[in-house]
């Protein structure tokens, strides 16, 4: 078992020992209808959203027999396999990164800028939270750990034009990857909005194959309000992709499954814990096997 693994394990154990109460032994192949009713409360307290828990329940009993195993088996199939992430032709693979403030955009950006150095890289990120000195100081010191490059200008610069200056010089310095931190404000804030959406336009504008990814960052932990979020940055920011985080502490892992079907968006990374090894790229095996307090047929 990889170490990630049990780390996702370890997170999600409050989701699946809530579950487990109630899945009446892994034995019981055909469970009644109480049970099933108590699975899809379960469900419901996993953060699988009341709906999604409902016909997930309503589908495993109807057309696949009923047992724990199909359950799984029905979450298996709502976590497709990700399209390959789009790749760059003609010059830096650019990532533009968003989300709510406090979701982990800084930290992830952190991780990832490590991933690719450990691919032999080079990285550039342009720090375009400019409202708080702190926030830029926390992203250089993740810079300087990861053995990147950073284009930073003072606070409160306009985040739009550090964009413009790091795609520029991303391209002038024919960098491998270019990532692009963002300021995320409350999303009801239709100023961070509109910043966003002109953030996006001068990337386009300085190069116009970026950014190849939009990659947002939600926090696992933060339940239903993770949907709203996805749904108010989805257009503006044009995501491609997403990342949630924290599901080392939340017992919540069921957000992943309402977000995946609610917007078809694919999980590129989850997050479980704050250093650099706790970052990786979503399997959906090992993440239903972390839910759920049952083993799949091939584990048996
Ligand atoms: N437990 C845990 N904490 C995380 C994770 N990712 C980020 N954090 C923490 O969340 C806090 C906010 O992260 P930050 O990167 O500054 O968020 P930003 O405002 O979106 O840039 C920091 O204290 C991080 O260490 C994670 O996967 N698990
Ligand atoms: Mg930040």
């Amino acid at each position: 078992m990889s170490s990630f693994f049990s780390r996702l394990k370890k997170g999600l154990t409050r989701s699946r020992e809530g579950l487990a109460q109630l899945i009446p032994g892994r034995d019981v192949d055909v469970l009644s209808a109480d049970d099933w009713m108590d699975i899809e409360d379960g469900l419901i307290m996993a953060d699988c959203g009341a709906e999604l828990s409902t016909a997930l329940v309503k589908s495993v009993r109807k057309r696949r027999g009923g047992s724990v195993a199909a359950l799984k088996s029905a979450m298996l199939e709502m976590l497709p396999d990700a399209p390959p992430v789009t790749q760059a032709t003609d010059g830096p693979f650019v990532l533009l990164v968003v989300g709510v403030n406090g979701t982990g955009k800084t930290t992830t950006i952190g991780k990832l800028a490590t991933m690719f150095r450990a691919e032999g890289k080079s990285v550039l990120v342009g720090a375009g939270d400019t409202f708080r000195a702190a926030a830029v100081e926390q992203l250089a010191v993740w810079v300087e750990r990861a053995g990147a490059d950073m284009v930073r200008q003072s606070e409160g610069a306009d985040p739009a034009a550090v964009a413009f200056d790091t795609i520029q010089r991303g391209l002038a310095r024919a960098y491998d990857v270019v990532i692009v931190d963002t300021a995320g404000r409350v999303q009801t804030d239709r100023g961070l909005m509109d910043e966003l959406a002109k953030v996006r336009r001068v990337i386009t504008k300085a190069y116009p194959a970026a950014p190849h990814e939009v990659w947002q960052v939600v926090d696992g932990g933060t339940g239903q309000n993770a949907v709203v979020q996805v749904e108010k940055f989805r257009e503006v920011a044009g995501t491609t992709g997403l990342i949630v985080t924290k599901l080392d502490g939340s017992g919540k892992g069921g957000i992943v499954l309402q977000l995946t079907e609610k917007f078809g968006l694919p999980i590129r990374y989850v997050g479980v814990g704050e250093t650099l090894a706790d970052l990786m790229p979503f399997n959906a095996d090992e993440f239903v096997s972390s839910l759920l307090p049952v083993q799949s047929e091939s584990e048996e």
